[in-house]
Protein backbone atom coordinates (compact mmCIF):
# COMPACT_ATOMS: atom_id res chain seq x y z
CA UNK A 1 0.00 0.00 0.00
CA UNK A 2 1.03 3.46 -0.96
CA UNK A 3 0.06 6.22 1.44
CA UNK A 4 0.89 9.52 0.60
CA UNK A 5 1.11 11.58 4.40
CA UNK A 6 0.91 15.32 3.16
CA UNK A 7 2.33 18.12 5.31
CA UNK A 8 0.40 21.26 4.23
CA UNK A 9 3.14 23.07 5.04
CA UNK A 10 6.34 23.73 3.40
CA UNK A 11 9.01 22.71 5.95
CA UNK A 12 10.45 19.82 4.75
CA UNK A 13 12.53 18.80 8.03
CA UNK A 14 9.03 18.47 9.86
CA UNK A 15 7.57 16.56 7.02
CA UNK A 16 10.90 13.72 7.49
CA UNK A 17 9.98 14.03 11.06
CA UNK A 18 6.08 13.22 10.66
CA UNK A 19 7.12 10.70 8.53
CA UNK A 20 9.53 8.97 10.84
CA UNK A 21 6.50 8.99 13.35
CA UNK A 22 4.16 7.15 10.38
CA UNK A 23 6.79 4.54 9.64
CA UNK A 24 6.65 3.32 13.17
CA UNK A 25 3.49 2.32 13.34
CA UNK A 26 3.38 1.87 9.72
CA UNK A 27 2.19 -2.41 8.68
CA UNK A 28 5.24 -3.90 7.16
CA UNK A 29 3.88 -4.01 3.67
CA UNK A 30 2.91 -0.02 3.64
CA UNK A 31 4.75 2.92 2.27
CA UNK A 32 4.98 5.76 3.32
CA UNK A 33 5.96 8.58 0.90
CA UNK A 34 6.45 11.51 2.48
CA UNK A 35 5.05 15.30 0.64
CA UNK A 36 5.89 18.34 1.21
CA UNK A 37 4.15 21.07 -1.14
CA UNK A 38 6.22 23.70 -3.52
CA UNK A 39 4.49 26.47 -2.22
CA UNK A 40 2.92 27.58 1.00
CA UNK A 41 3.68 28.68 3.97
CA UNK A 42 6.27 27.72 6.49
CA UNK A 43 3.59 26.63 9.20
CA UNK A 44 -0.10 27.01 9.63
CA UNK A 45 -0.73 29.26 12.72
CA UNK A 46 -3.51 31.29 11.34
CA UNK A 47 -7.40 31.13 9.08
CA UNK A 48 -4.98 32.61 6.00
CA UNK A 49 -2.36 29.89 6.10
CA UNK A 50 -4.70 27.30 6.61
CA UNK A 51 -6.21 28.50 3.02
CA UNK A 52 -3.29 29.03 1.21
CA UNK A 53 -2.04 25.61 2.63
CA UNK A 54 -5.31 23.29 1.39
CA UNK A 55 -4.49 24.91 -2.39
CA UNK A 56 -1.05 23.11 -1.95
CA UNK A 57 -3.02 19.73 -0.42
CA UNK A 58 -5.07 19.63 -3.61
CA UNK A 59 -1.89 19.76 -5.92
CA UNK A 60 -0.36 17.39 -3.80
CA UNK A 61 -3.43 14.75 -4.42
CA UNK A 62 -3.70 15.48 -8.16
CA UNK A 63 0.25 14.29 -8.10
CA UNK A 64 -0.45 11.75 -5.93
CA UNK A 65 -3.22 10.60 -8.57
CA UNK A 66 -0.81 10.18 -11.34
CA UNK A 67 2.23 8.44 -9.16
CA UNK A 68 -0.73 5.65 -8.02
CA UNK A 69 -1.50 6.51 -4.38
CA UNK A 70 -3.46 3.96 -2.17
CA UNK A 71 -4.09 6.89 0.53
CA UNK A 72 -3.99 10.28 1.65
CA UNK A 73 -3.25 11.41 4.89
CA UNK A 74 -3.16 15.10 5.63
CA UNK A 75 -1.07 16.00 8.21
CA UNK A 76 -1.74 19.17 9.59
CA UNK A 77 -4.39 19.95 12.58
CA UNK A 78 -6.44 22.02 10.75
CA UNK A 79 -7.22 19.64 8.26
CA UNK A 80 -6.86 22.25 5.58
CA UNK A 81 -8.50 21.43 2.56
CA UNK A 82 -9.66 18.27 3.76
CA UNK A 83 -13.12 18.00 1.40
CA UNK A 84 -11.27 19.63 -1.40
CA UNK A 85 -9.12 16.70 -1.36
CA UNK A 86 -11.50 14.29 -1.18
CA UNK A 87 -13.09 15.25 -4.18
CA UNK A 88 -10.21 14.88 -5.89
CA UNK A 89 -9.79 11.11 -5.36
CA UNK A 90 -11.42 7.84 -4.67
CA UNK A 91 -8.99 6.74 -1.98
CA UNK A 92 -9.32 7.61 1.41
CA UNK A 93 -8.03 10.78 2.51
CA UNK A 94 -7.68 10.87 6.14
CA UNK A 95 -7.10 14.02 7.90
CA UNK A 96 -5.49 14.09 11.51
CA UNK A 97 -7.70 15.88 13.39
CA UNK A 98 -10.55 14.08 12.38
CA UNK A 99 -8.69 10.64 13.29
CA UNK A 100 -7.57 11.86 16.60
CA UNK A 101 -10.97 12.85 17.63
CA UNK A 102 -12.82 9.12 16.32
CA UNK A 103 -9.74 7.19 18.25
CA UNK A 104 -9.74 9.73 21.24
CA UNK A 105 -14.11 9.37 21.56
CA UNK A 106 -13.28 5.47 21.92
CA UNK A 107 -11.16 5.56 24.63
CA UNK A 108 -13.00 8.45 26.80
CA UNK A 109 -16.10 9.99 27.08
CA UNK A 110 -14.25 13.15 27.69
CA UNK A 111 -10.79 14.35 26.05
CA UNK A 112 -9.17 17.63 25.65
CA UNK A 113 -6.80 18.95 22.71
CA UNK A 114 -3.35 20.55 23.67
CA UNK A 115 -2.42 22.10 20.95
CA UNK A 116 -0.03 25.33 19.51
CA UNK A 117 -0.78 28.86 19.35
CA UNK A 118 -3.95 30.41 20.92
CA UNK A 119 -4.74 31.44 17.57
CA UNK A 120 -5.44 27.87 16.32
CA UNK A 121 -7.81 27.50 19.36
CA UNK A 122 -10.96 28.54 17.19
CA UNK A 123 -9.71 26.64 14.54
CA UNK A 124 -9.34 22.87 16.36
CA UNK A 125 -13.23 24.23 18.17
CA UNK A 126 -14.69 25.19 14.00
CA UNK A 127 -13.50 21.09 13.49
CA UNK A 128 -14.90 19.72 17.15
CA UNK A 129 -18.15 21.31 16.10
CA UNK A 130 -17.94 20.36 11.98
CA UNK A 131 -17.07 16.85 12.58
CA UNK A 132 -19.79 16.18 15.93
CA UNK A 133 -16.69 15.95 18.73
CA UNK A 134 -17.82 18.87 20.36
CA UNK A 135 -19.38 17.42 23.18
CA UNK A 136 -16.92 15.38 24.23
CA UNK A 137 -14.38 17.68 23.77
CA UNK A 138 -13.49 19.50 27.38
CA UNK A 139 -11.90 22.17 26.64
CA UNK A 140 -8.90 23.24 23.55
CA UNK A 141 -5.54 24.37 25.40
CA UNK A 142 -2.72 25.98 24.07
CA UNK A 143 0.73 25.36 24.56
CA UNK A 144 2.06 28.27 23.74
CA UNK A 145 4.76 26.90 21.19
CA UNK A 146 4.81 28.11 17.24
CA UNK A 147 4.89 25.85 15.34
CA UNK A 148 8.32 25.49 13.98
CA UNK A 149 9.96 25.27 17.40
CA UNK A 150 8.43 21.89 18.16
CA UNK A 151 11.29 20.76 15.74
CA UNK A 152 13.35 20.83 19.41
CA UNK A 153 10.78 18.68 20.94
CA UNK A 154 13.24 18.60 24.05
CA UNK A 155 12.59 21.96 24.16
CA UNK A 156 9.05 22.06 23.95
CA UNK A 157 8.16 19.23 26.28
CA UNK A 158 8.04 21.16 29.42
CA UNK A 159 5.25 23.51 28.13
CA UNK A 160 3.66 20.39 26.92
CA UNK A 161 3.53 18.11 29.76
CA UNK A 162 2.84 21.68 32.18
CA UNK A 163 -0.25 22.14 30.36
CA UNK A 164 -1.17 18.28 29.07
CA UNK A 165 -1.37 17.73 33.17
CA UNK A 166 -3.24 21.07 33.74
CA UNK A 167 -6.05 19.59 31.34
CA UNK A 168 -5.68 16.25 32.99
CA UNK A 169 -6.51 17.80 36.57
CA UNK A 170 -8.59 20.47 35.84
CA UNK A 171 -10.68 19.33 32.76
CA UNK A 172 -12.50 16.13 33.94
CA UNK A 173 -11.32 14.07 31.08
CA UNK A 174 -9.83 10.79 30.17
CA UNK A 175 -7.49 11.26 27.41
CA UNK A 176 -5.41 13.89 25.40
CA UNK A 177 -5.00 14.67 21.74
CA UNK A 178 -2.32 16.14 20.67
CA UNK A 179 -2.95 19.56 18.37
CA UNK A 180 -0.16 19.22 16.08
CA UNK A 181 1.45 17.14 13.70
CA UNK A 182 4.79 18.02 14.82
CA UNK A 183 4.15 16.51 18.38
CA UNK A 184 4.01 13.38 16.63
CA UNK A 185 6.81 11.79 17.95
CA UNK A 186 6.53 13.35 21.58
CA UNK A 187 3.04 11.12 21.90
CA UNK A 188 5.23 8.13 24.15
CA UNK A 189 6.99 10.42 26.52
CA UNK A 190 3.81 12.73 26.96
CA UNK A 191 1.99 9.89 27.51
CA UNK A 192 4.27 8.83 30.27
CA UNK A 193 4.65 12.09 31.78
CA UNK A 194 0.72 12.63 32.08
CA UNK A 195 -0.58 8.93 32.49
CA UNK A 196 -3.30 9.34 30.55
CA UNK A 197 -3.85 8.12 26.55
CA UNK A 198 -2.48 10.67 24.42
CA UNK A 199 -3.53 9.86 20.95
CA UNK A 200 -1.72 11.93 17.96
CA UNK A 201 -3.23 12.23 14.63
CA UNK A 202 -0.70 11.43 12.74
CA UNK A 203 -0.25 7.67 13.88
CA UNK A 204 -4.50 7.10 14.11
CA UNK A 205 -4.68 8.34 10.46
CA UNK A 206 -1.79 6.22 9.57
CA UNK A 207 -3.79 2.88 10.92
CA UNK A 208 -7.18 4.23 9.82
CA UNK A 209 -5.99 4.75 6.41
CA UNK A 210 -4.74 1.10 6.34
CA UNK A 211 -7.90 0.01 7.77
CA UNK A 212 -9.69 1.82 5.20
CA UNK A 213 -7.52 0.21 2.20
CA UNK A 214 -7.80 -3.23 3.58
CA UNK A 215 -11.52 -3.06 3.77
CA UNK A 216 -11.63 -1.44 0.20
CA UNK A 217 -13.01 1.44 1.61
CA UNK A 218 -12.66 4.49 -1.05
CA UNK A 219 -13.98 7.90 -1.05
CA UNK A 220 -17.45 7.92 -2.24
CA UNK A 221 -18.00 9.51 -5.75
CA UNK A 222 -22.15 9.24 -4.96
CA UNK A 223 -22.91 12.96 -3.79
CA UNK A 224 -20.94 16.16 -2.85
CA UNK A 225 -17.78 14.34 -2.77
CA UNK A 226 -18.32 13.62 -6.94
CA UNK A 227 -15.18 14.60 -9.04
CA UNK A 228 -15.83 18.65 -9.34
CA UNK A 229 -17.50 20.10 -12.57
CA UNK A 230 -14.66 20.66 -15.13
CA UNK A 231 -13.96 24.53 -16.00
CA UNK A 232 -11.48 26.49 -17.03
CA UNK A 233 -9.14 28.00 -14.17
CA UNK A 234 -7.88 31.49 -14.87
CA UNK A 235 -3.58 32.52 -14.13
CA UNK A 236 -1.78 30.33 -12.03
CA UNK A 237 -4.70 28.19 -11.22
CA UNK A 238 -4.38 27.38 -14.96
CA UNK A 239 -3.47 23.82 -14.71
CA UNK A 240 -6.42 22.79 -12.51
CA UNK A 241 -8.55 23.25 -15.60
CA UNK A 242 -9.95 20.58 -17.55
C1 LIG B 1 -0.33 22.77 12.75
C2 LIG B 1 0.10 21.53 12.22
O1 LIG B 1 -0.29 20.42 12.59
N1 LIG B 1 1.00 21.82 11.24
C3 LIG B 1 1.12 23.16 11.17
O2 LIG B 1 1.88 23.77 10.39
N2 LIG B 1 0.28 23.73 12.10
N3 LIG B 1 -1.27 22.85 13.78
C4 LIG B 1 -1.41 23.87 14.69
N4 LIG B 1 -2.40 23.76 15.61
O3 LIG B 1 -0.68 24.86 14.69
Amino acid sequence: MRLHLINPNSSASMTATIARAAQRVAAPGTEIIGCTPADGPASIESHFDDAVAAVGVCEEIRRGETAGADAYVIACFGDPGLHAARELTRAPVIGIAQAAFALASMVATRFSVVTTLQRTVIMSEHLLHAYGYAAQCRRVRAAEIPVLELEDGAACMGRLVDEARRARDEDGIGAIVLGCAGMADLTAELGQAVGLPVVDGVTAAVKLAESMHQLGLGTSKFGDYATPPAKVFAGRFGHFSS
